[in-house]
Formats: structure tokens, C-alpha cells, sequence
């Protein structure tokens, strides 16, 4: 579809593919076939309303990025050196068809690992990887990184992965943005915030361990501990019932155990809380008064404060704190996580679960590192593996243990192929580097994270140099090591329409007509009138966490399960912190990355200056740290090297690093994430990525 600006410069309709919630609608400047220019949101989509963030907003930086990988390579210098020569897609593919045939030969299917994650969230371009996978009984790949621990922790209690339509911000008198902060990475929910604000003079609250960017735009702020938000929700709780608040017809229709719950929760105090969050006890009391007498509250719940070996267990106590109010009964009321159990899709052709093969060993993404370093618990006690296919992720920046994940990629006796779009920190690792496209080269299916909308996301303009698709190298790989499906042989087209109609959707030439649709359950749904997820229709106070694991886990239950409370609680389950190890290090996304996306683009690496560690100014007062000096953060995992800012908008001893930057934007080459730890939280494992107990030092 084409419109014209009045500048008449011609413009097409796309999808932001980034790993983001907003999975925004996209107006973008076509100047050429080959060239884009400005970037805008779309005005018609009813989430997007025209606004992007500003990193997308000036895309022709990345897609017309000098140092884009333009054509297949093949590594000439030692492993890791970044040493390699140009070669033909047929020598490279030929060269990978043989290694892969080999390697099974020799060692088995299992001993090759396709890896990937969401650099594109792309339904075919993201998930046809695990096509090839099954068809050849390859080893297969939990994908922890991200959603692990958050997701339990809402299933818990609400049985699914959805909630109330985003939209509904609108319609609020309070926002609770908790454990997000959407003015870094999901700029839209500030716009329905807005809305709220100017038509009815909504108020805002924030929870978060830092003074970001959403907590400035807050009316109320709320700055705990790291890992302290279970504590928190049941001392509101505790008020919520002491004061007169609990909603008890509610309870009793739509929840487990109200009186259970009333009962534990007769010591959780605010004072109990204060002490363990460092929120003043009349704070707490003042925050679950303003949540009691508000009928349309919406909490907004973020993945940051899930990010700790506690996070599923904060994430289930803070969604109790709506159930106990009755919040889910109003318009504008209840909560939203993440939409992404609504969709409900069949995705046989694109990801070929037809052909899955029982007992095929999975191992966790999360654990890379222990796995390349043969780990023979992560390795599930089956083969070495060998071989390395990887597709839309960048380990080897964004995996924690960074240490060992470089130990492993080292390894002389790995073959590593890399799909890319750029020379990544994975990329230099490997043998074989094959040039991608980018999403205004191929088309591809969306879902929004953080609304309700399927999208289509059109190709349009040509790709530069060689690069192809994911798509046009899993079927060309396909055909060369024997793998036969059907999704091998169609279009991404082909896929779409048949994925849409195989899911009880209308047809592509229906969404290619739209540009989206809106598949947002009924107000009744959406706010579980008819009933919570679960099969006995409540709202769990009550967590099973062996089964809420299975929301998400392949690998069934994950760590150690039985340190999760049953009833909301506080739990001190977090990296422990000691007088070796005394500051609490969070890795909070940056504005203008995403992941290690965009930190290639000379726009946001200008605006993120250089890696920083945000410290309270008494303790650099303390460290006989100043301004700018050069300091050294360090555990029994890694060391990292960064300069000193002073920060005053978090509690003493917490330590914030805004992520993610490259490796070598670092002194010695050492991320961030060589201080993240990779042992698997419960239930399901996940990355820890903001529950770091650190030492810091003048370098
Ligand atoms: N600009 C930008 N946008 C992004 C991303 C990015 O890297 N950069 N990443 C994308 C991805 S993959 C995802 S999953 C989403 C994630 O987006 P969010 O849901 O916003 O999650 P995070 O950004 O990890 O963390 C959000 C906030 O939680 C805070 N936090 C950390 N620990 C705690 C805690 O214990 N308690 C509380 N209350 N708060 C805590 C952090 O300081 C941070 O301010 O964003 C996406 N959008
Ligand atoms: N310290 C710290 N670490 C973190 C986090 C944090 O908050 N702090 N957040 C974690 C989270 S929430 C997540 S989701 C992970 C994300 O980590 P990743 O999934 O690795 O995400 P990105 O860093 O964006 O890297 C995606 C890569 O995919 C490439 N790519 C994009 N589109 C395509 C395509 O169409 N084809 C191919 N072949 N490649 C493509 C991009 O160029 C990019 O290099 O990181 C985690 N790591
Ligand atoms: S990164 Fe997120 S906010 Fe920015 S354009 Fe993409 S979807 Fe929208
Ligand atoms: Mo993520």
C-alpha cells in the first residue's frame, strides 16, 4: 500500500521486527527502491497513534549502516580474530551443508545446535529455524533470555499470559507502571498514559530501583531495593485488608483463598516491608490507600522487576494486589503483562512441530556457555555439541556468564555459522558469517507483546549487496543436508496465509488490504469476568509453580522450585550480597539500544556518551571515587570496567549499568554481562540479568 506525504515523497506501511512490546505500525519514506528515509509511527493504528521511539525513528542509520554485512564470509584468522575473506553463498553453503552432514555422521543430529532468538520477531523469520530443527532431529533450544521468570509469576495467579486491552490506559484514573519503564523500551504506553493524564487527570505511579525516565513523568515514585518487590505488594496487601479496601464479594467469587491470604498476610507489616524494601512505612501505607480508592487502576507490569532469582515470585505477589481490590471489575481496571497468550497461533508450517521427535535432548538458552564448555548437566548428558547455526541473537554480548560463553565460542573444535546483519561480538566468533536482510527487505508476520494487534510487515525496498533472508537460507540449508516439510517449499506469503487461516484468522490479502487486525478478546474476557484461566475459573493466591513452569518451560520445572513461596511473600533468594560483594548491580536497558541492537548506530551511541556505573554520591564519597573516574565493578564471575557517575535517584548501596553496550566499548573487551550470573532461577530459569551483588574499586 502507498500513500503520499504532502511533500509527495512515497511512503510504505510496515512493523518495527525489534524485540520490543510496541511491535509499533510503521510509516516509512521510501526515496528510492533501495533507500529509505524517515521513519514515522502509523496515525491510524489505534496503539501506535503515530508515535515512535527515537531510535527507529532515524532507521535509515541502521539499514544504511556502512559496516553492514553485505556478503557471505569465511574465517581466514584465528577463532575469534574478526579475520575473514568474502566468498560465494554457494562456497559458504556448500562448505556448512558438508560440516553439518559430517558432524551427524560422526557424532549424531544432537550434536548440532541451531540457536536464535528474537533479534526479529518475525513469526517466520524468527521461529522457521526450529523447522529445520525438527525435520533433522537437531539438538533443540529452550529460549530462556527473556520472558522465564516474568511469565510464571502472572500465570500463577492468573492462569495465562493476557490481560486487559492496553488501550484501556486511557480510561484510567491510575497507572501503576511497576518494574518498567516504558520511556526507555516501550515508548507507547506513555502515549495512552498521556491520554489518561490530559482527559481525565489520571495519576501515575512508578515502582522501580532508579530514577529513570518514566519515574520522572511519575506523580507518585516509589524507589525500593532490588528484589524487594514481593515485599512490598503484601505489606499494600496488608493495608488493603486492614483499611477496608479488600474488595470481600470479589474475593470470595473470584479468587482461591481470600481468607488464606488475610491470614498470612497479618505480619506483613509496613514496617515489616519498610525494612526489607527502604520505603518509609507511611509511603506504603499512603500507596495501597491511593490503590484502594482508586476503582479504575491498571498495573502495567514490566519485565525488570522480574529479573532476579525472586522475580517470579515478586511478579505473582504484585498481581495479587489487583485481585484483592477488585480492580479487574472497571473499566480502565486490572492488569496487562504481556498479550501474547491471546494469539493462540497454529505454527505448524513455519516451525514444523509435526515432524518434532520425542526425546530429542533441549538445553537452555540461558546456558550457553556451559553448554559450548560441555557442562554435562546443560549438555543433558548426550554428545558434545559440535556445531553452532545461529540466527537473530547476539550471545556472546546479551548471555549471562560472559566469560565462559567466550571460553566456549573459542573452542577450536566448534563450527560456528553465524546469520547477521552485522559483525556482532557472535559474528567474530565464527567460521562462517552469512549477510542478513533487515525487515524493510522481507515480509513477515507480527504480534504485539503490548497490545492486540496481528500485523503485516511488508517488504519494502531491495536488499543491499547479498544478503538474504532467514527464510531463503533455512530452505537452502534444508535442501542440502535432506530435510523435507512442507514450509521448506512456499513463500513467506505462502506461510503467512496459511498460518493465518490454520489459526482460525482471516486471510493475508484481507490483512495485506488493513495492514492489522485487532483481535483483543470481549471487555468480559479481557478483565476474566466469566472467570480467571485456571481450570477451577479463580484467581490464584495460591501459586503451583511446578505447573505455571509450564507456561513457558521445555524443560519442565528449573531451579530450585521449592524456595518459592505458596502464598505471596518475600523471598531472600538473590545473589547473596556480602561485605566482599556489598552493591546490588542492576543492567537496566538503555534508551537508545535495544539489546545489543542499535548499538551500532552513530545516533544512539552519541546519545548513550559511554558505559557508565550510576552510583549513590555518598557511596563514591565512601569508595574515594569521583566523577568520571575510572572504576571496576567485579564478582566472582568477571570484572568490568566502567566510569563513574554520580546518581542520587536510588537507594545507597544499589549500582546501575544502562545496557547494552558493546564489548569493546569496554577497556578489556569484558560486557556487562560478565558479572551476570547463568544458574537457572525457579521455575523456569531465566536471565537474572538485573540481581548482581558486585564489588567496586577505583581502577
Ligand atoms: N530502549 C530499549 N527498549 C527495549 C529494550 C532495550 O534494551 N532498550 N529491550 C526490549 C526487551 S527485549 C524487553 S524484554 C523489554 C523490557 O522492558 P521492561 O519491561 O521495561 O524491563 P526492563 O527494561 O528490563 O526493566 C524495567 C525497569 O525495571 C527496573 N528494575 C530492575 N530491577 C528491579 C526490581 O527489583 N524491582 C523493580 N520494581 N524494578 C526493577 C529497571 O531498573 C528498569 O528501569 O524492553 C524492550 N525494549
Ligand atoms: N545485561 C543485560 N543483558 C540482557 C538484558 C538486559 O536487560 N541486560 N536483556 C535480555 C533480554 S530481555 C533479551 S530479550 C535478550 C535479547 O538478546 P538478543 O536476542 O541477542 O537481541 P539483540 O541484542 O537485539 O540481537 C539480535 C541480533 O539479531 C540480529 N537480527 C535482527 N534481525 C535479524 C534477521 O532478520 N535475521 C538475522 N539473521 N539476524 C537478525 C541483529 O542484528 C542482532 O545482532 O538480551 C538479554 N540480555
Ligand atoms: S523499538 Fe519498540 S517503540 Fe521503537 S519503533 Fe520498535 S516497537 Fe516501536
Ligand atoms: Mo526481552
Amino acid at each position: 500500500m502507498n500513500i503520499h506525504t504532502p511533500s509527495n515523497i512515497k511512503t510504505g506501511i510496515s512493523v518495527c521486527p525489534h524485540d520490543c512490546p510496541s511491535a509499533c505500525a510503521l510509516e516509512v519514506e521510501l526515496l528510492d527502491e533501495r533507500t529509505i528515509g524517515r521513519v514515522r509511527g502509523a496515525k491510524a493504528n489505534s496503539y501506535t497513534l503515530g508515535v515512535v521511539c527515537e531510535k527507529v525513528s532515524r532507521y535509515a542509520e541502521r539499514i544504511h549502516h556502512p559496516d553492514r554485512l553485505l556478503y557471505p564470509l569465511k574465517r581466514t584468522g584465528k577463532k575469534g580474530s574478526g579475520t575473514f575473506a568474502r566468498v560465494s553463498w554457494e562456497e559458504a553453503m556448500a562448505e556448512v551443508a558438508e560440516r553439518f552432514l559430517t558432524i551427524e555422521k560422526e557424532h549424531g543430529s544432537e550434536a548440532i545446535w541451531p540457536f536464535w532468538y528474537a533479534g526479529t520477531m518475525g513469526l517466520v523469520m524468527r521461529d522457521g529455524i526450529e523447522r529445520l530443527t525438527h525435520a533433522k532431529s537437531y539438538s533443540r533450544m529452550y529460549g530462556s533470555f527473556c520472558v522465564s521468570l516474568s511469565w510464571p509469576g502472572y500465570a500463577a495467579g492468573v492462569g495465562a499470559i493476557r490481560g486487559v486491552d492496553a488501550r484501556e490506559m486511557q480510561k484510567s484514573d491510575l497507572i501503576v507502571v511497576w518494574g518498567g519503564n516504558p520511556v526507555n523500551t516501550q515508548v507507547n504506553v506513555m502515549t495512552h498514559i498521556g491520554i489518561a493524564k490530559k482527559t481525565r487527570g489520571a495519576n501515575v505511579a512508578c515502582v522501580d530501583i532508579y530514577d529513570t525516565g518514566t519515574m520522572k513523568q511519575a506523580d507518585h515514585k516509589y524507589i525500593i531495593r532490588p528484589g524487594t518487590d514481593g515485599a512490598l505488594a503484601c505489606a499494600i496487601m496488608h493495608v488493603l485488608f486492614r483499611d477496608g479496601f479488600a474488595n470481600r464479594d470479589y474475593l470470595e467469587k473470584y479468587t482461591d483463598d481470600p481468607r488464606g491470604l488475610e491470614a498470612h498476610l497479618q505480619t506483613k507489616t509496613p514496617e515489616w516491608a519498610a525494612a526489607i524494601c527502604g520505603l518509609a512505612p507511611e509511603r506504603i501505607v499512603e500507596f495501597a490507600h491511593l490503590i484502594g480508592k482508586t476503582e479504575r487502576c491498571f498495573f502495567r507490569l514490566g519485565y525488570g522487576f522480574t529479573r532476579g532469582r525472586n522475580g517470579s515470585a515478586n511478579m505473582h505477589a504484585v498481581t495479587c494486589i489487583p485481585a484483592v481490590t477488585g480492580a479487574w471489575l472497571h473499566e480502565g481496571g486490572g492488569a496487562l503483562h504481556s498479550a501474547s497468550g491471546m494469539y493462540r497461533w497454529n505454527k505448524t508450517l513455519i516451525s514444523g512441530k509435526d515432524l518434532a521427535k520425542p526425546g530429542i535432548r533441549v538445553m537452555d538458552q540461558s546456558r550457553i556457555g556451559q553448554v559450548l564448555v560441555g557442562n554435562p548437566h546443560d549438555l543433558r548428558d548426550g554428545p558434545p555439541v559440535k556445531t553452532l547455526f545461529i540466527q537473530n541473537t547476539n550471545p556472546v554480548s546479551v548471555a549471562p556468564e560472559q566469560n565462559v560463553v567466550k571460553q566456549g565460542f573459542a573452542r577450536d573444535d566448534l563450527f560456528t555459522v553465524v546469520h547477521e546483519q552485522f559483525m556482532t561480538e557472535t559474528a567474530r566468533y565464527a567460521d562462517i558469517v552469512l549477510p542478513a536482510t533487515m525487515f524493510l527487505e522481507h515480509d513477515d508476520i507480527y504480534q504485539g507483546g503490548g497490545h492486540q494487534h496481528i500485523m503485516f510487515g511488508r517488504k519494502l525496498v531491495e536488499a543491499p549487496g547479498e544478503c538474504r533472508s532467514n527464510h531463503d537460507v533455512i530452505c537452502d540449508l534444508a535442501s542440502r543436508v535432506g530435510a523435507e516439510h512442507e514450509g521448506f517449499t512456499l513463500t513467506p506469503r505462502e506461510i503467512i496465509d496459511r498460518t493465518l487461516k490454520d489459526s482460525g484468522r482471516r486471510s493475508l490479502e484481507d490483512l495485506d488490504r488493513e495492514n492489522w487486525f485487532d483481535v483483543q478478546p470481549d471487555f468480559e474476557a479481557s478483565h476474566f469476568l466469566k472467570g480467571f484461566a485456571h481450570a477451577d475459573g479463580k484467581f490464584h493466591f495460591r501459586a503451583d509453580w511446578r505447573k505455571a513452569a509450564g507456561v513457558i518451560s521445555t524443560m519442565g520445572v528449573l531451579g530450585p522450585v521449592d524456595q518459592l513461596p505458596v502464598l505471596p511473600d518475600h523471598v531472600q533468594i538473590t545473589d547473596p550480597s556480602n561485605e566482599d560483594v556489598p552493591f546490588r548491580l542492576a543492567t537496566s536497558p538503555a534508551r537508545t539500544f535495544l539489546n545489543s541492537s542499535f548499538n551500532e548506530t552513530p545516533g544512539s551511541r552519541k546519545r548513550e556518551g559511554r558505559p557508565n556505573l550510576m552510583i549513590h554520591p555518598d557511596d563514591m564519597a565512601k569508595l574515594g571515587i569521583a566523577e568520571g573516574d575510572l572504576v571496576i565493578a567485579g564478582n566472582r564471575r568477571g570484572q568490568v570496567r566502567m566510569h563513574a557517575k554520580a546518581h542520587e535517584g536510588q537507594q545507597r548501596g544499589v549500582v546501575i549499568a544502562e545496557s547494552i553496550w558493546p564489548n569493546d566499548a569496554f577497556e578489556d573487551g569484558c560486557g556487562i554481562n560478565s558479572l551476570v550470573g547463568s544458574d537457572q532461577p525457579a521455575p523456569a530459569g531465566g536471565g537474572a540479568f538485573h540481581d548482581n551483588a558486585v564489588w567496586i574499586r577505583a581502577a
